[in-house]
């Protein structure tokens, strides 16, 4: 029963995104896709008040190159959240299980790390159609996603 536990202390993030410094990495990799996600992230971060001229958004040429630059930022102190976003598509090339394991074995090591939160917003799809579906047609903007993702997990962050 909930009334048996009102004596915890309960630890949840708000939306509000005031105050918060985030940082995107971006793959260029997939760009027609990948900037709608970017689209969707910034929109995210400016409806729930993020101030958006402490947002720097840095661009890389693929997925795989990703996480380094996440991890840089991650360290630098001038972010609170680290937002990543990029597009993997199985059907253009063989690499696909390598490159999205090692894209998100990274991404996860360096959250952990760096000791701020780092999202996973890269798409892992087996289809441009399936891409296109989640980077805001048929099923959400993941980009959108990701940074409401980094924005609750900051203020998580912020009560611990
Ligand atoms: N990078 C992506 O972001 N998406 C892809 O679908 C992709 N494919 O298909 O190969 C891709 N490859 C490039 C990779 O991320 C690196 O940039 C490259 O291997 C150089 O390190």
């Amino acid at each position: 029963m909930m009334g048996d536990f009102v004596m915890v202390r309960t630890i949840q993030g708000s939306l509000d995104a005031s105050g918060i410094r985030f940082a995107i990495v971006i793959s260029r990799f997939n760009m027609f896709i990948s900037e709608r996600l970017l689209s969707g992230a910034l929109d995210a971060l400016e409806r729930h008040g993020a101030p958006m001229n402490e947002v720097a958004v840095a661009w890389v040429p693929g997925s795989f190159e990703v996480p380094a630059i996440a991890h840089k930022m991650a360290l630098s102190k001038k972010f609170d959240a680290v937002i990543c976003l990029g597009t993997l598509i199985r059907g253009e090339t063989p690499h696909f299980d390598h490159l999205s394991a090692a894209v998100t074995r990274g991404l996860g090591g360096i959250g952990i790390q760096a000791d701020i939160p780092v999202v996973n917003g890269i798409l892992t799809c087996n289809t441009t159609e399936q891409a296109i579906d989640r980077a805001g047609l048929k099923t959400g903007n993941k980009g959108f996603e990701a940074a409401v993702t980094a924005i609750e997990m900051a203020q998580v962050f912020k009560q611990l």
